[in-house]
Parts: structure tokens; sequence; C-alpha cells
């Protein structure tokens, strides 16, 4: 294709036609992932705060608390990912559960 410069582009005839810089350049964030951890009546207490220490960077204390949430309320958010370290997390959780033998449910939902 041959583009053609008119005279309106060259308003001061020298020849600069310029180029109009983005005000916003579109520079879209990734998208975040939760990832959840489900409550269950068989896998121990233990294993979860282990997962959660292992996996998720926490303190015995902080892993502690956190499934006790699980334990109470049926779930909760364990952390936020880019797409490919949330899906990273849920299938190391998965896999030492399945080693185990324990029923115990990861997921993760867009934010
Ligand atoms: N409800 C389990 C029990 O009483 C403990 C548990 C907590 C299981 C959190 C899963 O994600 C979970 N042994």
């Amino acid at each position: 294709m041959t583009l053609y410069m008119t005279m309106d582009d060259d308003r001061e005839g020298d020849g600069d036609i310029g180029v109009k810089l983005e005000e916003r350049p579109k520079t879209k964030r990734p998208p975040l992932y939760k990832v959840l951890i489900l409550n269950d009546d068989y896998t121990p207490m233990e294993f979860v705060v282990h997962v959660l220490e292992r996996f998720f960077g926490m303190t015995h204390q902080e892993s502690f608390e956190l499934m006790l949430t699980v334990h109470k309320k049926g779930l909760a958010v364990v952390g936020v990912y880019s797409h490919e370290i949330a899906e990273t997390k849920v299938t190391q959780v998965m896999d030492l559960a399945r080693q185990h033998q324990h029923p115990l449910q990861c997921t993760m939902e867009k934010e």
C-alpha cells in the first residue's frame, strides 16, 4: 500500500509531518487469580497448616489461623497471583494432597 502526504499533513511546509504520541499508552495489567482452599471433613488440620506454610509462604501462626478460618467458614483465599503462578500453586497442593490420600481441594478463580 502506498500512502501520500497531503499539504495538510505538512502545514509548516518543512517536510516534518510528526506523529502524535499515544496520550494514555495501553499497558493492560495481566489479570490476577485468587487461589482458594476448601474445607472438608477428612483432611487433617496439621496437613493444611503444612501446605499453607510450604506453598504460600506463611508463618506457622498465619497458617494455623487461616486453616481455622477455612475449617469454620468453608473456604478462604490463600493468595492472589498471575495465572501461571496460581496454576502452579493449585497443582502443588493437589499433588501433595493426592500423594497423602487427603481429599483437600484447591482451586483458582479470576479476581
Ligand atoms: N475440617 C478439617 C478437619 O476437621 C480440617 C480442614 C481445614 C480441612 C481446612 C480442609 O481446607 C481445610 N480435620
